[in-house]
C-alpha cells in the first residue's frame, strides 16, 4: 500500500511509522487512521520487525491531536464511530507483540498525547510539549486519555491536566513518569534507535511475553497479575531463545538469539 499521511519504513528489524501530515501539524484525520491501521496489519504479519518507533514529520509537532476540521463537522454518532475507530487503532499498538516507543519530537497535544500514551514509553525531544487540551474545545479526550493518563501519572495529576487543558514541557512530562527520557532536540532519533536496537537483540518471544505480561496485569488484581506471569514464563522457557540464552551463559559467551517461535507457534 502506498500512503500519504504516514511513512513506513522497516531497516535492519526496526520499523519506523511516521505521522506525515506537517502542514497540519499531522494532525490524525480518518485518512491517517485508515493508513495507520493498515501498516500495522502490515507489521503484525512482518516477521522483520522487532521494534516500532512512532515519531512525527517535521520538525514542529509529533501529533497535534485529531483534526479539529474533522470532529466540527461530526453529530454525536460520527463522532462516537471517529473515536471508536481511532481509540480502537491506538490500541492496537498495546498488542503488538513487540516493543512499541514513541519519538516525541515536538507538539503531542489530545489524540497526540493519546497516541503517545499507549505506546511501551515515550521519549521526548527537549521541544515536546504534551497536553490534553480538549476541555478547550469543549470536548473531553477521546482516544483513551481519560484512562492512560491517571493509569500511568495518577488520578490526580490526571485530573488538573485533563480539567485545566494545560500544557506542560519535556521536563515536567518526566518528573511526571510520562516520559521515560529528554534528549536535546537532535539527538532524539539516535537515542530512540540505540534503544531500539537493544531491544531488537533481545529474544522475540521473551519480549512479547513481557509486554503481554505487563500489560494484561495492570488491568487485574496482583494474584491473576502473578499467575499470568507465571504462565508466560513458563511458555518463555519452551522457545528456542530461552535455549539460547541459558546455555550461552554457561557455555561463556555472547547469546544469539534467532527469534524463532517454532516451538510454541505463533
Ligand atoms: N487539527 C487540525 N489542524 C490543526 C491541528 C489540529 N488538531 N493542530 C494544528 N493544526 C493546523 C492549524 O490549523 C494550522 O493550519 P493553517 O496553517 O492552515 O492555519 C497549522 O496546523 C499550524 O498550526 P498553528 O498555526 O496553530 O501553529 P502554532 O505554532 O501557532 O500553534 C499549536 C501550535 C499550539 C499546536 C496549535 O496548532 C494548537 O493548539 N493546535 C490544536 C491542538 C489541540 O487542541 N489538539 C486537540 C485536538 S482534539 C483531540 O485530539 C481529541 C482526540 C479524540 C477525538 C475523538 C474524535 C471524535
Amino acid at each position: 500500500m502506498t500512503y500519504t499521511n504516514i511513512a513506513y519504513t522497516c531497516e535492519d528489524d526496526i520499523a519506523v511509522i511516521t505521522f506525515n501530515r506537517p502542514k497540519a501539524l499531522n494532525a490524525l484525520n480518518a485518512e491517517l487512521l485508515n493508513e495507520f491501521g493498515a501498516a500495522l496489519d502490515g507489521l503484525e504479519n512482518d516477521a522483520a520487525a522487532r521494534v516500532l518507533i512512532l515519531t512525527g514529520a517535521g520538525d514542529k509537532a509529533f501529533v497535534a491531536g485529531a483534526d479539529i476540521n474533522e470532529i466540527n463537522r461530526l453529530g454525536p454518532l460520527g463522532a462516537k464511530r471517529f473515536a471508536r475507530r481511532g481509540a480502537e487503532s491506538i490500541t492496537r499498538l498495546t498488542r503488538l507483540p513487540i516493543p512499541v516507543i514513541a519519538a516525541v519530537n515536538g507538539f503531542a497535544l489530545g489524540g497526540g498525547t493519546e497516541m503517545a500514551l499507549a505506546c511501551d514509553f515515550i521519549y521526548a525531544a527537549q521541544r515536546a510539549r504534551f497536553g490534553l487540551p480538549e476541555i478547550n474545545l469543549g470536548i473531553i479526550p477521546g482516544f483513551g486519555g481519560t484512562q492512560r493518563l491517571p493509569r500511568l501519572i495518577g488520578p490526580a495529576l490526571a485530573r488538573e491536566l485533563i480539567y485545566s487543558g494545560r500544557m506542560i514541557d519535556a521536563d515536567e512530562a518526566l518528573r511526571l513518569g510520562l516520559v521515560n527520557r529528554v534528549c536535546s532536540d537532535d539527538d532524539l532519533m539516535t537515542a530512540v534507535q540505540e534503544t531500539a536496537r537493544v531491544m531488537a537483540g533481545k529474544g522475540r518471544v521473551a519480549l512479547r511475553a513481557a509486554k503481554q505480561a505487563i500489560n494484561t496485569g495492570l488491568n487485574v488484581d496482583l494474584e491473576s497479575g502473578l499467575a499470568l506471569e507465571n504462565d508466560a514464563f513458563a511458555l518463555c522457557l519452551a522457545s528456542p531463545d530461552a535455549r539460547e540464552g541459558t546455555s550461552a551463559f554457561l557455555e561463556k559467551r555472547p547469546a544469539v538469539f534467532s527469534g524463532a517461535l517454532d516451538d510454541i507457534g505463533s
